[in-house]
């Protein structure tokens, strides 16, 4: 990475149904964030944490948008809202933001800065497709559904904080599906994003798969947002996530996707804003997680090993 990381925390539990994922940017940035980006060759800006209230102090319910449940759906709006500025600043000052969080309701925020003044396309690297709604949502929890909310997909269809205005469905790509509620299937389909499941990942591989979801995500825009859920790896690597499923990538596969994403951008410089999200050090076992999203950011921005 060429352009000095601007490092952003989200230290959000909103959207998430296990406390302790307002904890992640604080558990990454002790786990050695700034000396793993030193090493890696990165100038990185820490510009800190984005205030949020705590959880405990709002009231979960909310009417808004509409029909359907949403928890904590207002806070959301305004952390996102927030979010969207500091990311768009950021691009705007030439910088790259690398933003923490925090569960993945963020992603609206971040998906919403980096699609401001630009066509961008997305990578979403999870087992969740995270394409739920108010509407549809089993769980209420927002952060199943972020990626309808970015795309303005039936209920956020004109919920401006949520939506990201130069987000493409035709570019946007999942990759290492392995956890896909049925209220979600019929959005997925009908939205023109691309999926690539873990069976997918299986049978041609992940550097393959990787490569494709880049050449989808990158045709004919100004940039693409890679936004990374810990959960997509195996719980096995990373057990401090709030909703770990069995048969997610390994360690090496992780890094591996990253380091494709890196050599593309070295080649092209289109990738725009990166994040990582749902590391949740009170379920984490020696703060590992917070430590493997620590080497994963080293690897999506350029470290080499010679
Ligand atoms: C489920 C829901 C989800 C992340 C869990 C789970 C969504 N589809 N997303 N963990 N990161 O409640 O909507
Ligand atoms: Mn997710
Ligand atoms: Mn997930
Ligand atoms: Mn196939």
């Amino acid at each position: 990475m060429t352009k000095p990381v601007q490092i952003i925390g989200a230290p959000v539990d909103y959207g998430a149904n296990r406390r302790g994922v307002d904890m992640g940017p604080s558990a990454i940035r002790y786990a050695g964030l700034a000396e793993e980006l030193a090493n890696a060759g990165v100038t990185a800006i820490d510009s800190g944490d984005l205030t949020v209230p705590r959880a405990e102090e709002r009231d979960p319910e909310t009417e808004e948008p509409r029909e359907g449940k949403a928890k904590f759906l207002r806070e959301t709006a305004d952390v996102c809202s927030r979010l969207a500025d500091e990311v768009a600043d950021a691009i705007d000052d030439d910088a790259f933001p690398l933003v923490l969080g925090g569960d993945h309701s963020i992603a609206m925020g971040t998906l919403g800065g980096a699609a401001r003044d630009a066509e961008i396309g997305a990578i979403w690297f999870d087992a969740h497709s995270d394409f739920n709604t108010p509407k549809t949502s089993p769980s209420g929890n927002v952060h199943g559904m972020p990626l309808a909310g970015a795309l303005g997909i039936d209920d956020f269809a004109d919920t401006d904080w949520a939506n990201a205005p130069g987000l493409r469905a035709e570019n946007v790509v999942l990759v290492g599906l392995r956890s896909v509620d049925d209220t979600e299937v019929d959005a997925i389909r009908e939205s023109g994003v691309t999926t690539y499941t873990m069976s997918d990942i299986d049978e041609h591989g992940i550097t393959e798969i990787v490569e494709k979801a880049l050449d989808i995500a990158t045709d004919g825009v100004d940039g693409i947002h890679v936004s990374f859920d810990m959960d997509w790896l195996d719980p096995k690597e990373a057990p401090g996530v709030g909703t770990p499923v069995r048969g997610g990538v390994s360690y090496r596969e992780a890094h591996s996707a990253l380091e494709t994403v890196a050599t593309r951008n070295e080649a092209d410089g289109i990738l725009r804003s990166l994040e990582f999200v749902e590391v949740n050090p009170i379920l984490d076992e020696h703060n590992e997680t917070a430590t493997l999203a620590t080497e994963l950011a080293a690897s999506a921005l350029g470290k080499r090993i010679l």
